[in-house]
This record gives structure tokens, sequence and C-alpha cells, in this order.
């Protein structure tokens, strides 16, 4: 039986994946800060299956400790899905908050750099891969993006370099970069669930299981062979169009 840790599990896309792959036959260490809901993921699926992880990804002593911590069972990863992640805000630039831009560089960044190093050996050992959760922020401009997109941009472009790194390793690297997907990312970036709502009512969103789906496809090919990057989208949703500033006459 593999082993995939799969962060950002106590919702949305993570937890999802967490079912999806256990339920293929996988082991899974799910992550997440919210105790009670990876406790409810154990419970529903079995603790042979689901090892609960609770650590705050920005804290490297603590992921130091939870990776120390894995039952021999878990302690070989032969898949890790860098899913957590976060937006908060859709200001402008010249009005956003430094603090936010500061909880999205350290959650969707560093700690997915940290993570990615600790975990490299063991990945590398068992011939594993790894999936890591972009965006399409990432790819496409649209206001009040800055951070967010920016550090979605760095997570695009940082798994592509290591499928270069890994080069020989056997190891699959794969960046998945969706576009709106209904989970609560909205409620947390906006602080609103009215602002949630309207943000999906109508426009036909993807669903966490859609991602889940794709993970498991990717993670279950053949291991020759390797999906660079997934850009999928909701049909109702395309690219940022180009803005003109009028000026007044
Ligand atoms: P959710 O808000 O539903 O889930 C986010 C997950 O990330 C939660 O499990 C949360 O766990 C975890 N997380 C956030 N911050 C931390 C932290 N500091 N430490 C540990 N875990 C943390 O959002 P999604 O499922 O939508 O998001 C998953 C990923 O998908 C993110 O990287 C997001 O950027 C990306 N994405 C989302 C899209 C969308 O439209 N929804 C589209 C494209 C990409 P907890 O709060 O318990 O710590
Ligand atoms: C978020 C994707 O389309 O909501 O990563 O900006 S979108």
């Amino acid at each position: 039986m593999k082993t995939a840790f799969v962060t950002g599990a106590t919702a949305g896309i993570g937890e999802a994946t967490v079912r999806t792959l256990v339920n293929s036959g996988w082991r899974c260490v799910a992550t997440g800060r919210r105790q009670e809901r990876l406790d409810a993921l154990v419970g529903e699926l079995g603790a042979d299956k689901v090892h609960a992880a609770c650590f705050d990804v920005r804290d490297r002593e603590a992921m130091e400790a939870a990776i120390a911590a894995l039952p021999d069972a878990f302690a070989g990863i032969d898949l890790l899905v860098n899913n957590a992640g976060l937006a908060r805000g859709l200001s402008p630039a010249q009005e956003a908050s430094l603090d936010d831009w500061q909880t999205m560089i350290d959650t969707n960044v560093t700690a997915m750099v940290v993570l990615t190093r600790k975990l490299l050996p063991t990945l590398i050992e068992r011939k594993g891969a790894i999936i890591a959760i972009g965006s399409v922020a990432g790819n496409y401009i649209y206001p009040g993006g800055n951070v967010y997109a920016g550090s979605k941009a760095f997570a695009n472009h940082f798994t592509l370099a290591l499928r270069a790194d890994l080069h020989g390793t056997g190891v699959r690297v794969t960046s998945i970069e969706p576009g709106m997907v209904e989970t609560e990312f909205t409620l947390v970036r906006t602080g609103s669930q009215e602002a949630s709502d309207d943000l999906y009512r109508g426009a036909k969103p993807m669903t966490a299981q859609d991602i889940a789906e794709m993970i498991k496809w990717v993670a279950e090919l053949p291991p020759h062979l390797n999906i660079n990057r997934l850009e999928p989208m909701p049909v109702n949703q395309d690219f940022a169009g180009f803005r003109v500033a009028r000026e007044h006459h």
C-alpha cells in the first residue's frame, strides 16, 4: 500500500483528495490546523488508512516534529500533495494589508518549499511523486490578485523547477493549476459567507472532488508517464481581459 502526504486536508481539495485516495487503496497523512476535522477523517476512513498530523505549515519546528512522529506505516512517503494554501483579500496593492501579504507568502511559498525539501529524500528513495496545487492566478493577472497571484506563480514555477532537478531520479512532478473551485477558499479570502456565495452563484464552479479525481489520476499513472502541468477551469470561467483607463476629455 502506498502512502500520500496531503497538506490542507481539513477542507476543500485536500479533504476530498484524502477521501479519494484512501478509497482507491492509499494510506494518507492528513494535515491541517483543525484537529477536530482531522479526527473526523480518521473516524470516517480508519486509523490504519489516515494519520492525522495537526500543525501550522508556517511553523517549521511543528512541521519537523510532525514528520519525525509519523508512525512506521506512514513514514515512507510515495506522494506529496502540496495543497495547503490560501488567499487573503482582493484589494488593490495600494490598499492591501501587509499582514495578509505575509500570511500568503509564509503559507503558499515558504511552507511549501520547506516541506518539499524535508520530504525529498524519502520521495527519491521510493521513486515517488509530487503534485502541487498552484493556480490560474499564477498564469493570468486579475485586479486584486497581487500577492496571491505572485505566490501561485511561484508555486507553478517551483514545481516545474523540481521536475528539472529531479531528472533521472524517477520522481514524477506535476503542477495542477486550477481556476475556480467551490471550497472554503473564498470565505477565507473575503471573510464573508455572503461574498463567497455571491461569487459562486450561477457560475457552476469546479468542485473539490473534480480536482481530487485529477490528483488521483495523475498519481496512479504508470511510472513512465509524467504530466507536467494541468490547468482545469470551469466552462463558465475564462481569461482576464485587457482593460484601458480612459482619460477625461
Ligand atoms: P480551503 O480553504 O477549502 O482549504 C484550505 C486548506 O489549507 C485547509 O485544509 C487549511 O487547513 C489549509 N491551510 C491553510 N493555511 C494553513 C496553515 N497555516 N497551516 C496548515 N494548513 C493550512 O481551500 P481550497 O481547498 O480551495 O484550497 C486548496 C489549495 O487550492 C490552495 O493552495 C489554493 O490556493 C488552491 N486553489 C484553490 C482554488 C479555488 O478556487 N478554491 C483555485 C486554484 C487553486 P486549516 O485551516 O485547518 O489549517
Ligand atoms: C484561485 C483561482 O480563479 O478564484 O486560485 O482566482 S481563482
